[in-house]
């Protein structure tokens, strides 16, 4: 069945990384597959810091190509009103089994030809996802089979969203000095020529005060951006000064610049400007994959550590891609003490194998672009898979 238009469902459970892949995901479809796609979201507020011109009061808008639509997950006493005039459209996703309201579920089942019905999953390296990727699970009472999608780093997964300009836009901005230079003003700093640039974007990190000394008290100069937010706030408990957008804070050789929550699409221009990027949660975790650096992850913490798993899983299937053993050692170990495993960050031992880490980096990107892209993958999926 040809699948040309979407219903993408979407709760924002805390931070950003739900609605910023639907939203990635989104534009995706409508930009280069040229689909119809219909974003059902339940906190615009959020929302708007990765889209700033989003209107927060509207129940239904237009932005980048894509509809957008409140909704209520749970169902509220709106739901029959909300769904009433809405066509069902040919594949509807439910994106980390944020479970669709009865009163879609009818309409999908009152449509003429079923939709494609998928649940987006959280992504995983771990080895089980390829064997779930794709399943079945007819629903309990109606006539309707949803499908699990997983992301992921291996054939046989759905693959990582990547849009097809990613790679022309970095090249362009890295050999682009106006565009960096747009960059920087955006994030209200000056970048110093002599300083190893790291972006850092975390949850809150105990190992973070530990790390910052260290920088303070090293032997080069490092500037690192810290977007407003949790690590912000570490910061100016740390520093005792308070950490704003524009704010510069030095201490020895460190000097931090507190930059502002920026629009998703100069994200990965923040990424691209610096050697190294601390990440977190999903999005973020695979846009500095391809930016070709190295990168540190402050995973999503689970209950009884089961965030663990999946980052080791990762490691495993990077060490696997060829990377120098010494550095995946000291990646590994950096890792560990980012996450809370119990030891302390090295940054001198993760600092002296930083040029082979780039290396890798740039292999290992490489290597993930022959998986194709996430949403190339979702049609052919929907389209060929999904009866
Ligand atoms: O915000 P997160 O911690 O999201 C998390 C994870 O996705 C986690 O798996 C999920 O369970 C939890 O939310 C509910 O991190 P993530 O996934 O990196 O999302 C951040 C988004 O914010 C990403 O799309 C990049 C974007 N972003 C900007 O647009 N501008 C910025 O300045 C920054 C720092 C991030």
């Amino acid at each position: 069945m040809p699948i040309r238009s979407w219903d993408i469902f979407c709760t924002v459970i805390d931070n950003f990384g739900d609605i910023g892949v639907c939203w990635r995901l989104a534009r995706q479809l409508a930009q280069e597959h040229g689909h119809a796609v219909r974003l059902w979201v339940d906190d615009l507020h959020s929302f708007a810091r990765l889209a700033p011109t989003l209107d927060t009061t509207a129940r239904s808008q237009h932005l980048s190509g894509v509809e957008i639509r409140t909704w209520r997950p749970g169902g509220d006493a709106d739901d029959r009103a909300r769904f009433a005039d809405v066509a069902v459209h040919d594949a509807v996703i439910e994106a980390f089994a944020c479970h669709l309201p009865d009163a879609f579920l009818a309409r999908m089942v009152a449509r003429e030809l079923a939709p494609a019905w998928i649940n987006l999953e959280y992504l995983s390296a771990e080895p089980w996802v390829r064997e779930h990727h794709g399943m079945p699970s007819p629903h309990p009472r109606l006539p309707l089979v949803k499908h699990f999608f997983f992301p992921g780093f291996e054939r046989g997964t759905g693959g990582l969203l990547r849009e097809s300009m990613l790679g022309a836009q970095r090249s362009t901005f890295l050999a682009g000095p106006a565009a960096q230079a747009a960059l920087w003003h955006r994030l209200r700093a000056t970048p110093d020529g002599s300083a190893l640039k790291i972006s850092l974007f975390s949850y809150q990190n105990p190992a973070l005060p530990v790390l910052l000394e260290q920088w303070r008290d090293g032997p080069e100069p490092v500037q690192c951006l810290i977007p407003q937010g949790l690590a912000a706030e570490q910061l100016a408990a740390w520093s005792g000064e308070a950490a704003v957008p524009g704010k510069v804070v030095t201490r020895g050789n460190l000097q931090v610049n507190i930059v502002p929550f920026v629009r998703q699409e100069h994200y990965d221009e923040m990424l691209w400007a610096c050697d190294l990027n601390f990440v977190r949660g999903e999005d973020s975790f695979v846009r500095a994959q391809w930016a070709a650096r190295p990168l540190v992850w402050h995973i999503y913490p689970q209950d009884e550590d089961a965030h663990h798993d999946k980052l080791d899983a990762w490691l495993t299937l990077f060490r696997r891609s060829g990377v120098d053993a010494g550095a995946a050692q000291a990646l590994t170990a950096f890792w560990h003490a980012w996450n809370a495993y119990g030891n302390a960050p090295d940054w001198a031992a993760l600092r002296s194998k930083l040029p082979a880490l780039t290396q890798a980096a740039q292999q290992w990107q490489a290597r993930l672009l022959g998986l194709g892209d996430l949403a190339a993958n979702l049609v052919a999926f929907c389209e060929n898979r999904v009866k």
